[in-house]
């Protein structure tokens, strides 16, 4: 949920934590998870281009070699770095650079008087299965479906949560639906580790996985995800994202345009699996916000989608309309904040400032249309210490897709697009030379969420890389798509089911409750957070305070190991850019 879920804004809440305690969740686990990890690596490997580093901590050695993973024959060898503190985690790090190694194959990095690293490929598609996994794990966070065989393998499961039968609160009532009144408001995915469907993060989710595509067609028509759908003549990416957009689509008040914030139980479920979780469910009050990142996202699904107009057809219409509707509605209510109602107790994604909602959602509404009624709040600036997207702060999500659209710009609109893109890309390219760990990430950056924070930096420098390709944007994405797949403090991969070491406990209901050992395998985890929001609930402690290591892998800490449907589109975007862009 990046940087703004720790100022108190959001789900999962202490209840969760409590429920968890009362299930006795019983060994702490002490995985190798937690133990440092001694040259740290990206565990998916590289493509053939790539920028190829590694983390070599505590050594006075000076040379590395790269050696044939089943033979052990050197096949490279090169001068550490020398070395330098990384705070964050307390280690003195040398850097090992084998970017000139481009030839396929497995391999390990060695060092003298050290473990070899974990096994890595160099492949061509070194990335196309974590992609697909990426977005398999919203396919199994879908609600009101059952997940066949066919589709979901051993992690098969009956439909849960059918949501045709849900009632407007009594915070979301209107003339002409009272509180009571029961709608239909089906699909969607679930939000993280809970069962909960909120706008707000729908927003920014469903986004950045139709941006993926709006930028990288030609991957993503390639890769097929086994869904329910495929074979329809759509894009098995679109196909996820319209599971979501159907759900999105029923929150919109018909007589009005304004969009509730979330479909939500009262309060949390326990750790069962969906169709367990069977508690009455409710839509919540309207809001600028959520009417704002609903128009956003439907404008932007509206552009994305009208090629398939034949497959779907008058979606794209729709979309639009629902879109402008919405828009005109923010624009009456400028300044309706959500306020989380007494009794009802899950995630709150309550934003306080909407005005880089109305930016965004101006710019994906002047990008899909052209109209020059949305140019002057599309181009608003915003706070140029800001460096990346999250939930709260949607701002460069709108520059990312003006400078795909440069066609509905003039010359010098589009040249005030470029200027705070290229600018934020130097920032944190900058940041990332001078880091020990050739990361983008400042100290501050170690949130709820932190590994999404480093991939939404990663999105930024794409953004910048698309408009004017200097390798340093390009190497450091790459970094920090490293970074979450190894190359971080515990030396471990942060996806579940990807790589040598990953997240076996994640905060994730199914993943807790359904009998399977391995959990739900594509999610990627919050990440290190010395916030450390859930200690107390926690039957084991953290490792480390330090923010790089503050990192639990327990079912309990929801606020280092949750998963989310937020973070996982900058993961499926950066490792599609990356696919594409690296040549
Ligand atoms: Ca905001
Ligand atoms: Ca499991």
């Amino acid at each position: 949920m990046t940087r703004f879920a720790s100022l108190g804004a959001a789900r999962p809440t202490l209840l969760a934590a409590a429920l968890m305690l009362a299930f006795a969740c019983a060994a702490p686990t002490a995985s190798a998870a937690q133990a440092p990890a001694a040259i740290k690596i990206n565990q998916l490997g590289f493509l053939p281009a790539s920028h190829k580093l590694a983390v070599v901590p505590g050594t006075a050695a000076t040379r590395f070699a790269v050696v044939d993973g089943a033979s052990g024959k050197q096949v490279f060898e090169g001068s550490l770095s020398a070395p330098a503190n990384w705070e964050a985690s307390g280690e003195s790090v040398r850097l090992a650079d084998f970017s000139a190694l481009r030839t396929p194959g497995s391999y390990r990095v060695r060092v003298a008087g050290l473990p070899d690293s974990a096994p890595f490929p160099v492949a061509p598609d070194a990335y196309r299965a974590l992609d697909a996994g990426a977005i398999r794990a919203y396919t199994m966070n879908r609600a009101s479906i059952a997940l066949s065989p066919a589709v979901a393998g051993a992690y098969a499961r009956p439909a849960g949560h059918p949501d045709t039968r849900v009632e407007v609160h009594a915070s979301a009532a209107s003339a002409k639906r009272p509180a009571g009144t029961v709608i239909s408001s089906p699909k969607g995915w679930y939000d993280a580790g809970d069962y909960n469907k909120y706008i707000v993060n729908s927003g920014i989710s469903t986004y950045t996985l139709l941006a993926a595509y709006e930028h990288f067609p030609a991957w993503f028509d390639k890769l097929g995800l086994q869904l329910p759908e495929s074979g329809n003549g759509v894009p098995d990416l679109l196909n996820e994202a319209l599971w979501n957009l159907d759900w999105m689509i029923t929150m919109q008040d018909p007589d009005d345009g304004g969009v509730y914030h979330k479909l939500t139980n009262k309060s949390f479920d326990g750790m069962v699996m969906p169709d367990k979780a069977t508690g009455p469910r409710y839509v919540v009050q309207k809001n600028t916000a959520a009417t704002l990142d609903f128009a956003a996202t439907m404008a932007a699904a509206s552009r994305v989608l009208a090629p398939f107009d034949r497959q779907q057809p008058g979606r794209a219409a729709r979309y639009l309309a629902a879109a402008e509707a919405a828009w005109a509605w923010a624009e009456a209510h400028p300044d309706v904040l959500y306020q989380q109602p007494a009794d009802i107790l899950t995630g709150g994604y309550g934003d306080k400032k909407v005005d880089d909602e109305f930016a965004w959602a101006a710019a994906e509404l002047l990008a899909t249309t052209g109209k020059d009624a949305y140019r002057a709040q599309a181009l608003a600036a915003g706070d140029p210490a800001q460096t990346e997207p999250g939930w709260a702060d949607v701002r460069p999500l709108g520059w990312i897709t003006l400078a795909q659209n440069g066609k509905r710009l003039s010359a010098a609109d589009q040249a005030a697009v470029r200027k705070p893109l290229l600018e934020n890309a130097d920032k944190l390219a900058a940041r990332w030379q001078a880091s020990p760990y050739r990361v983008s990430m400042a100290d501050k950056d170690f949130v709820w969420g932190s590994n999404a924070v480093i991939l939404n930096q990663a999105m930024m420098l794409v953004a910048a890389y698309r408009l004017q390709p200097r390798p340093a944007y390009l190497n450091a994405a790459q970094s920090a798509l490293d970074y979450v797949l190894g190359r971080n403090g515990p030396g471990m991969s942060f996806v579940t089911g990807f790589g040598a070491v990953s997240p076996r406990h994640p905060h994730h209901r199914p993943s807790e409750a359904d009998g399977i050992a391995a959990p739900v395998p594509g999610w990627l985890v919050g990440g290190p957070n010395p916030g450390q929001q859930d200690l107390k609930g926690c039957p084991t402690a953290y490792p480390s305070k330090l923010p790089a290591l503050s990192y639990l892998d327990h079912a309990c800490s929801y606020a280092s190991n949750e998963v989310a449907i937020n973070w996982n589109a900058s993961l499926v975007y950066v490792a599609a850019a990356l696919q594409s862009l690296v040549k």
